[in-house]
């Protein structure tokens, strides 16, 4: 049952989905002799044919834990791409009975990096390394050049570095993957880098909203300007897929397919991790958490429809139609591209902060512009402004945020106008924006340079003796406020 030869092979890969099957014949194509295994032997020979197909590649497959592991060269690297959780560690349990010291395990999955780091430790114990590694770039990814992001051992990085170079995406500054740093950083990477995802597809879908509904754009019209888009400053894979979307017809009817798909947006997990991390911290993450509370609020489709009826029957009335008269479509269409632009920029500026107060909690020594690098290719969030990113970090690799990046405070000041006219526009006509919304009141909220926390503060000092500071010299105080108050009310009483 093998494609090729039956000498030792230079990799094994175990979990042969969507995900495993993709990555193992894109190894296979790079020249990587590649042993596969899968739980259920139907999808081993599945991933046999197709490497026939797809050109002979050189593919073994097995049918046991035991012939799988012994048929790759020592020191021996597996990858697993299983589904998170419990059938990782079932896997890890069936192979590691068969791998010797100094051998690796590649976790390959969305997986909790606090699993990783469980499983670091348990594997050591029989000289066994491990690494945790994200993948991103889908089913097309993984086939034809993802985005790795493998952390855990730095030896077991060496031993597969010559192999990942090569099956990754490739850009003009190198392959889309690098030794991301130790413990489970490359599982915690992946994770927000499907936060970010979650806001840039909100996002989009926001500027969908306005178009459509305040601009009364066509799918036809929609697809044009995502095109445009994505010839300039907004080219990315979400904004090229988002154009190809509004040109398919439904197969089963009249119209345009993206009309009859039901509203409720799925997820698996890796969003709210990011927004759990993010409250861990202390870090303000609104683009992605808002997007987050949109995906719940969109499961709520039948209490949804009942609030519309309700409010209704309330007095609610939509006057779209009446925005749409006075609306200049061209403006309009301009003033979002920048809207996007702008709120793009704070969501990665609160995902790339987040990454670094992990990085100094962990002491991961993560290194925030060669993170922006790999992503440059190969994953969801692909995108040119990326590489502005990276830029920013090499000009400062300390720099607080990528919003006083001196490039990108120029970007979004020229952009605000624009950004506020959209963010006005969809307030006063109900049209709800929440990632817009968020990233503007993250930029309103962290340049200014005085907020009414005085107040807040003061508040809690008043039911709480929490204390304050003053603006005027150090040290920590207290008032009795209340009493002061009343004194003071007296006073004016007095004076009455
Ligand atoms: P799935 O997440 O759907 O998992 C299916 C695989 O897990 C099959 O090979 C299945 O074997 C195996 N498996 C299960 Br389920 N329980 C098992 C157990 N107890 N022991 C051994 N094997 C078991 O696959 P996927 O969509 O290819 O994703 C793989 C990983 O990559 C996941 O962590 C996923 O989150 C991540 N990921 C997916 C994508 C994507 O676009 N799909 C993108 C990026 C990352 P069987 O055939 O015997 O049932």
């Amino acid at each position: 049952m093998e494609a090729t030869s039956p000498a030792l092979s230079r990799i094994g890969l175990a979990g042969l989905a969507v995900m495993g099957q993709n990555l193992a014949l894109n190894i296979a194509e790079k020249g990587f002799p590649i042993s596969v295994y899968n739980r259920t032997a139907s999808k081993v020979d599945e991933t046999l044919d197709r490497a026939v197909a797809e050109g002979q590649l050189p593919l073994s497959g097995h049918y046991s834990p035991r012939e799988f592991v012994l048929s790759i060269r020592r020191p021996r690297s597996v990858i697993i791409l299983v589904k998170a959780g419990s059938p990782v560690d079932q896997t890890i349990a069936a192979l590691s009975d068969h791998m010797e010291p100094g051998d690796c395990i590649i976790d390959g999955g969305n997986e909790w990096y606090e699993n990783t780091e469980r499983r670091i430790r348990q594997v050591a114990e029989k000289g066994l390394l491990y690494l945790g590694m994200g993948v991103s770039g889908g089913e097309d990814g993984a086939r034809h050049g993802p985005s790795l992001m493998p952390g855990g051992s730095y030896e077991a990085y060496l031993n597969i570095e010559d192999v990942v170079k090569k099956v990754a995406a490739q850009v003009e500054d190198g392959p889309c993957v690098t030794y991301i740093g130790e413990g489970g950083s490359g599982n915690f990477v992946k994770m927000v880098h499907n936060g970010i995802e979650y806001g840039d597809m909100q996002l989009i879908a926001e500027a969908y909203d306005v178009l459509k509904t305040a601009g009364g754009l066509s799918n036809a019209e929609l697809a044009d300007i995502f095109d445009e888009w994505n010839r300039g400053e907004l080219e990315s894979f979400l904004v090229e897929i988002t154009a190809n979307i509004f040109k398919v017809k439904d197969e089963h009817g009249n119209g345009d397919l993206v009309d009859k798909i039901l509203d409720k947006t799925g997820m698996k997990g890796t969003g709210k991790w990011t927004v759990q991390q993010a409250a861990e911290l202390s870090v303000a993450a609104p683009t992605i958490a808002s997007s987050l509370d949109c995906r719940y609020l969109s499961g709520l489709k039948e209490e949804r429809e009942a609030a519309a009826e309700a409010l209704k029957e309330a007095g609610m009335r939509e006057d779209v139609g009446a925005v749409r008269s006075g609306i200049d479509k061209k403006r309009l269409i301009d003033d979002v591209r920048q809207a996007l632009y702008a709120s793009k920029i704070c969501s990665y500026a609160q995902g790339m902060n987040l990454l670094r107060a992990k990085s100094v909690e962990k002491e991961w020594n993560l290194n925030l512009g060669e993170l922006a690098r790999i992503w440059k290719g190969g994953c969801i969030i692909r995108a040119v402004f990326l590489d502005r990113i990276k830029r920013a970090y090499l000009r400062n690799p300390n720099l607080a945020s990528l919003i006083v990046d001196p490039e990108f405070a120029r970007e979004m000041v020229q952009r605000q106008a624009a950004w506020r006219r959209v963010v006005g526009l969809a307030v006063s006509n109900g049209i709800s924006t929440p990632g817009m919304c968020a990233s503007l009141n993250y930029f309103d909220t962290y340049r200014r340079a005085r907020l009414p926390a005085n107040l807040i503060q003061a508040q809690r000092d008043l039911f709480g003796a929490h204390t304050y500071e003053r603006i005027d010299g150090p040290g920590s105080f207290h008032t009795e406020w209340t009493k002061l108050a009343q004194k003071s009310n007296s006073g004016v009483a007095a004076l009455n």
